[in-house]
């Protein structure tokens, strides 16, 4: 069966492909891969999703969006520092497995940062030791947010459904700090773009299993941007500092801000439940456009062993999202295992289209 929702990824997502992290003071393997943007795109072939394109996004000019979300200062860092490390070592002398990164050490204490050093100013602009800065990062996350940019012009378009594999992810990005593998909030940025042609209202539903601090935050005390979010309760997962229930929004965002945290163990029928909570949020907020921040990490062989959905769940929650008829882009988050990834974003997408 021939499948034709336009699908948006963009080859360049392949230089960045960064190989640790630092996770309780060890060097771990960087979940990050680039086999999860593989196994995504095996997938959607095998399974008939004949719009499969792999677009050339960088005729789009993004930054003025860019600009509109994040702060100039943090961008100029990102590209500067991304300049610096790739004068370090010749292009071809850098193989995968010794590809430099830049990582915090020192966290801003200060507001400025007088030091020119990347090692000392990325301690502003970082919250994490899980987002290293690549030769490429800069280049490759303004791609990402690109290809979000065309899957939101396609949705302007009429198309009521675009999916697009943003990687790096985007919710957790803030206005001027990376984190959680984010470097640019695609989410947001594709939201403006939205609001800068004409819509009123957009609401983000975020069901990765991380709570998008970054949406929250660069939203929330705007009344045109909802955010409603399914997450692991950060009182025991990251990003830990936001995500509770009683954070709804201020001044005009006031009550346009759900959280709807969840145990540890997780499983079908109270995600399920909980996920109907939100939709009626949705449903009351009435915007003109829905995104989905889609993660599978809730899936139940996820690295992060938190919640216990399974492949097939991701159909029903496909399916009940498309109740609220809604014109959709869904934009691509986390999900950690490539061996279920792929199967599980094709599942959601047949969910989502009623097939
Ligand atoms: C977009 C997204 O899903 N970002 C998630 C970032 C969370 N990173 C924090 C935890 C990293 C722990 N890594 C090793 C342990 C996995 N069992
Ligand atoms: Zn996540």
């Amino acid at each position: 069966m021939r499948i034709e929702v336009p699908v948006i990824c963009s080859q360049e997502t392949f230089q960045h492909n960064p190989q640790y992290e630092i996770h309780k003071g060890e060097r771990v393997p960087h979940l990050d891969s680039v086999e999860r943007v593989l196994a995504i795109k095996r997938a959607l072939k095998e399974s008939g999703f004949a719009n499969f394109k792999n677009i050339d996004v960088s005729s789009i000019d993004g930054m003025p969006w860019i600009r509109q979300v994040h702060d100039s200062a943090y961008l100029r860092f990102l590209q500067r520092a991304s300049r610096r490390i790739r004068g370090l070592v010749p292009d071809e002398e850098v193989s995968p497995g010794e590809m430099r990164a830049l990582y915090p050490q020192v966290f801003g204490y200060s507001s400025s940062c007088r030091s020119e050093e990347s090692e000392a100013e990325i301690g502003l602009f970082a919250f994490d030791l899980y987002t290293p800065v690549m030769r490429h990062t800069f280049a490759v996350a303004v791609d990402s947010a690109r290809c979000a940019l065309a899957g939101a012009e396609i949705l302007r378009r009429g198309e009521p459904y675009v999916y697009v594999l943003t990687r790096p992810p985007g919710h957790h990005a803030e206005k001027d700090k990376m984190g959680g593998y984010c470097y640019l909030n695609n989410d947001v940025i594709a939201a403006q773009y939205l609001i800068g042609n004409g819509a009123k209202r957009v609401a983000i539903l975020d069901v990765d299993l991380h709570h998008g601090n970054g949406v929250q935050n660069l939203t929330y005390e705007r009344g045109d941007i909802a955010y409603i979010s399914l997450h692991g309760d950060p009182r025991f997962t990251f990003p830990y500092f936001s995500g509770y229930e009683d954070e709804t929004g201020e001044n005009a965002g006031q009550g346009t801000k759900h959280n709807f945290p969840l145990p540890k163990g997780t499983e079908e029928e109270l995600y399920h439940e909980t996920l109907k909570k939100a939709l009626r949020k949705i449903a009351f907020y009435d915007p003109d456009y829905l995104i989905v921040a889609a993660g599978f990490d809730t899936h139940k062989d996820d690295p992060f062993q938190t919640f216990k959905l399974s492949t097939s769940y991701y159909w029903r929650l496909g399916k009940e999202i498309k109740r609220l008829k809604r014109r959709t882009l869904v934009l691509q988050e986390g999900g950690y295992n490539p061996e279920v990834l792929g199967e599980s974003v094709v599942v959601f997408l047949r969910g989502l289209l009623g097939i």
